[in-house]
């Protein structure tokens, strides 16, 4: 991949802005003037202020301005608008119904009791009743209004967390491997992402003034107010995840910087393996977008990992492409210097040449159901939460108030998983049999069927206001239906991935998925086929626009042939590209490429 690159020479910090007094030069006010709209908010912004406090005070609407809209996601929210209602109010003439998603930083997932029933609590009060576990082992709230922002905001301070950087071009939340059975390594993994996430923080006090009517903290100079970023920040959105293998439950491949754990026989950390440049997200149509899986590119140990971290975000911050957004993201940057080049800039950066990624091997990227020991004696309860979302279900299993009742006994901790799932973790063996019975109580389950408990689906219709399909409402209903075809075909434990996601930017990183449906339009879907089951290649387009009626169909004859045709441990991912249903990607360039000895590609 690195042959057809030339290597970057260092170049300049391209996030810095013409000055705002003196003469500027021609240059300045060229590059300038080609920055994509986004950067020009950022500079203008103040470190993230913009109009924002003003905004709130707009009674008239439940909006905020178009640029703040921008901003505010660097403070962990979004402005939505309830899309089942908009027809309906446009036609009575009624501004859109809005309201706020607010998405938590919870480095590595892990939350108290105590926190659990601050964040239960606020769920009932502000938000529409329920939370929600996202793919990124954190909590969203949706349908808060205006004027319960900050109340929302004060409640989730009281619970010592907070939201800042969730969302926005910057450091995101970082993932750490839960993994129960792993005591030590789990340790090692949590705190290298709470490290990376506290030090790659920004560092302007907008969040707290802003919401919790903090002191105004008066900016300085770029390097004073964001040591690391700047006034502009990232180009782009910044992923970071830890994994400890064979688990990758996190779905390393997907994010733009990750560490492997490589650990010793007795289970002691090495160092780390450390992967850039993966990510999901691209536009239908646009083949110069594309999602990708991650290089691994170097090993480091423990000492340099943190340094390593900020080297490789800060490399992004410069070389990234903060012209044209949809290529800006650091899978692009990678393609477009090479990875050695890429890793030369990241050595000289930390100060010293780095060794090569050490060998590893995860077995999947789901999680483990049930009940598991850890090293040190203690027990963990990983829950299955259909699509993350964690509320009361009419006549059906009772999430909140279950986890609610569980949260006021629980002594350890809970841990959210990077696909959508709770883990109630470090219970005392002789508690163990009060927690079951608060399970079995609320009907909440440890398990599903073998194709239930690999699917995922994004949030989609009715909040998010990218969709182009249902997902988490739908994805339920195609897996009963799948169900009965695998069955039939005397596949009904067989574990296969299945992902749905609303649209191609691939929040449940469906092109990962040994099945992967993404939206077109209503009820239409792209059907992806021959991801690898541990999330380490990529799937191919199988068959397009297929609408939802048509997908069982679609499938059908392949889990006939797999049913019938497969080698002893052959994965389903794996069958369709030797059977010749679809052709192998090997990474993102040639994800839209189609050629190659297919059959019956619709
Ligand atoms: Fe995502 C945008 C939900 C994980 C790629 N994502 C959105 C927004 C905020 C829509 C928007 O921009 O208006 C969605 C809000 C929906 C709602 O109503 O809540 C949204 N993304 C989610 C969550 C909640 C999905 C879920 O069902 O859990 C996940 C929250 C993660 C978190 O806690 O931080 C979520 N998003 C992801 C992932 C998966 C991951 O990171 O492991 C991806 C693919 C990986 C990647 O980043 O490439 C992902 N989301 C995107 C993109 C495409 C980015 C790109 O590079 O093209 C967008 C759109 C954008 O950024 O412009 C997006
Ligand atoms: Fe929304 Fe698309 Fe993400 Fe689904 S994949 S939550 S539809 S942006």
């Amino acid at each position: 991949m690195d042959d057809h690159k030339t290597p970057a020479a260092p170049r300049e910090r391209i996030y810095e802005t013409p000055p705002a007094e003196g003469p500027i030069t021609e240059a300045e006010a060229a590059r300038a003037a080609a920055l994509s709209a986004n950067e020009h908010i950022k500079i203008a912004s103040g470190y993230l202020r913009g109009t924002l406090a003003d905004g709130l005070l707009k009674h008239a609407t439940g909006a905020i301005s178009e640029d703040d809209g921008q901003l505010v996601k660097f403070h962990g929210m979004y402005l939505q608008d309830d899309r089942d209602l908009r027809a309906e109010r446009t036609k009575k003439k009624l501004e859109k119904a809005y309201s706020f998603m607010i998405r938590l930083r919870i480095a590595g997932g892990v939350v108290t009791p105590r926190q659990w029933l601050v964040l239960d609590d606020i769920a009932r009060t502000y938000a529409n009743g329920s939370l929600r576990a996202t793919t990124r082992q954190t909590f969203q709230y949706h349908g808060v209004i205006k004027s319960n922002l900050k109340r929302t905001m004060a409640a989730i301070d009281s619970a010592l967390l907070d939201t800042i950087a969730a969302c926005g071009d910057v450091n995101r939340n970082v993932m750490a491997a839960t993994n129960p059975a792993q005591t030590g390594a789990h340790k090692a993994a949590y705190a290298l992402a709470k490290d990376i996430s506290d030090s790659l923080l920004p560092k302007t006090n907008a969040w707290r003034e802003i919401w919790l009517d903090g002191e105004r903290v008066v900016g300085g100079e770029d390097d004073a107010v964001e040591p690391i970023y700047g006034k502009t920040y990232l180009p782009r959105k910044f992923k970071t995840v830890v994994a400890v293998p064979p688990s990758n439950e996190v779905d390393i491949f997907a994010h733009d910087l990750g560490f492997i754990a490589i650990l010793d026989k007795k289970n002691k950390l090495k160092g780390w393996n450390v992967t850039v440049g993966g990510g999901m997200g691209m536009t239908h149509g646009e083949t110069d977008t594309f999602p990708r899986t991650a290089d691994v590119m170097l090993f480091c140990e423990p000492q340099d990992a943190l340094k390593v971290a900020e080297a490789v975000m800060t490399v992004q911050r410069d070389w990234g492409n903060r012209k044209v957004r949809k290529n800006a993201r650091l899978k692009y940057t990678i393609e477009r210097y090479g990875l050695a080049a890429f890793r030369a800039e990241v050595e000289r950066r930390v100060g010293k040449p780095l060794q090569d990624p050490k060998p590893f091997r995860f077995e999947s990227n789901g999680d483990r159901y049930g009940w598991v020991e850890g090293e040190d004696g203690r027990h963990h309860l990983t829950l299955y939460v259909p699509s993350g979302r964690i509320r009361d279900n009419e006549g059906g299993p009772q999430y909140l108030s279950g986890l609610r009742r569980i949260a006021e006994v629980h002594q350890g901790d809970f841990r959210l998983t990077g696909n959508q799932n709770v883990i109630i973790a470090n219970v005392p063996a002789d508690r163990k049999a009060e927690i079951d019975a608060l399970v079995a109580e609320y009907g909440l389950t440890t398990g599903a069927t073998a194709l239930r408990r690999n699917s995922l689906a994004c949030v989609a219709l009715p909040t998010c206001g990218l969709a182009l399909a249902e997902s988490e409402r739908y994805l339920p209903d195609l897996v009963t239906e799948l169900e009965e075809s695998l069955a039939a075909h005397g596949l009904a434990e067989e574990d296969i991935t299945i992902r749905m996601t609303g649209c191609p930017n691939g929040c449940a990183r469906p092109f990962i998925a040994e099945i992967g449906l993404v939206g077109r339009g209503p009820e239409r879907y792209n059907l992806y086929l021959g991801a690898a089951f541990d999330g380490s290649r990529l799937s191919k387009l199988y068959a397009e626009d297929v609408t939802a009626g048509e997908i069982r169909n679609r499938l059908d004859p392949l889990f006939a042939a797999y049913g019938r045709d497969r080698q002893p441990g052959e994965r389903f991912g794996d069958f369709v590209i030797r059977a010749g249903y679809v052709a192998k990607t090997i990474n993102g360039p040639d994800f839209h490429d189609r050629t190659g000895p297919l059959k019956a590609v619709a």
